[in-house]
């Protein structure tokens, strides 16, 4: 191997490193739900090839509103559930649909499509 290839290859490396980093391992923040007037800690649910966003941070106690949105045909992601809060909905495309839930306890929470495929987290503090 020559010198210059020695360098493309551990660029290569470093380049797969940062890139499991990112998608994997690192910590994504999440996004905060926000108070509105109702009482209800709200977020908004983009569901297009996965749900955006997919971690949403929430107070343990307080009323919870997620409105999903989906804006693609695709069948998977026609049902969405919350097994951990046994609730479920189906959501036509294009259409926002409002899950209602109290989070009485903290924790990490996932929410999927029937199948399993697409996942998003609801994280209780
Ligand atoms: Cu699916």
């Amino acid at each position: 191997m020559t010198p210059d290839r020695v360098f493309v290859t551990l660029g290569g490396l470093a380049a797969v490193a940062v890139i499991v980093w990112f998608f994997w391992l690192g910590k994504r923040p999440g996004v905060k739900a926000s108070l509105t007037s109702g009482g209800y800690q709200e977020a908004m649910i983009l569901v297009k090839g996965g749900y955006t966003p997919d971690v949403i941070v929430v107070e343990r106690g307080k009323p919870v509103r997620l409105n999903f949105v989906r804006a693609e045909s695709a069948l998977c992601s026609e049902m969405v559930l919350l097994p951990d809060f046994k609730k479920s909905a189906r959501l036509p495309e294009g259409e926002t649909v409002p899950i209602e839930f109290i989070p009485d306890k903290p924790g990490e929470f996932e929410f999927q499509c029937q199948m399993g495929m697409l996942r998003g987290k609801l994280v209780v503090e």
